[in-house]
């Protein structure tokens, strides 16, 4: 079995891209969760991956330690390639998106970092502003009548799932179609499950955004 490694649901965006995938997709695997609230977090952690970060997957004997890898072996191995669209052109497209979102997207990064429990406005600085721009252009001009960012659910939701979280918690203003398409995000059954799993956490890790709803 499967055994993906992830860091507290409330604050581990880059742990929620791959279990989301396995989730949607109905792949077995054990759940193994580590504190980012332990002070022994890298010792924990360098027992699993090299680069002592989550999230990690196992399989058997074979580890992979990035969210973008761990994506790609699910799909290649457990999918038979589903998780990418099937035409050519969208699968370049869809890996364009998912490559500019696990490259960049740095302000959005620190100024609104995901915290599920968390309900606030947050200040917009330009920069800030520039990337929501980005994200809600990618978001606003997918296909008519897709309800997905593809077509059918894949990585490139995965991708932007936590972003969808992190504009809900900040009350990011969307268009219409753009909001569409969070509003989607956010009711996937296992996003909902994921948050709730999120809102009963304990651990803390900056206390300076747990601003409750
Ligand atoms: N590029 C990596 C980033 C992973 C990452 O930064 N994970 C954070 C938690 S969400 C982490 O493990 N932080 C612990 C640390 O840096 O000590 C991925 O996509 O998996």
């Amino acid at each position: 079995m499967l055994t993906l490694v992830i860091g507290n649901k409330n604050y581990s965006s880059w742990s929620l891209r791959p279990w989301l995938l396995l989730r949607h997709f109905d792949i077995p695997f054990n759940e193994r969760l580590e504190s980012l609230a332990n002070p022994m977090l890298n010792e924990r952690l360098a027992a699993y991956s090299p680069s002592q970060k989550v999230p990690v997957l196992i399989d058997k004997t074979l580890t992979i330690w990035d969210s973008m890898a761990i994506c790609e072996y699910i799909c290649e191995t457990y999918l038979a390639n589903r998780g990418w669209p099937q035409q050519k052109e969208r699968r370049a497209q869809a890996r364009s998106v998912c490559a500019e979102m696990h490259a960049g997207f740095t302000h959005i990064r620190h100024q609104l970092p995901m915290n599920c429990r968390a309900q606030k406005n947050a200040h917009i600085s330009h920069q800030l502003q520039r990337e929501i721009d980005r994200i809600e252009d990618i978001w606003t001009n997918r296909e008519i009548d897709e309800p997905w960012l593809f077509g059918e659910f894949g990585i490139a939701d995965c991708f932007f799932a936590p972003v969808a979280m992190r504009f809900f918690s900040y009350n990011i203003p969307l268009t219409a179609r753009a909001q569409q398409y969070c509003d989607s995000l956010l009711a996937h059954p296992q996003m909902v499950a994921w948050t709730e799993a999120a809102r009963e956490e304990k651990d803390t890790i900056i206390a300076v955004d747990e601003v409750f709803a």
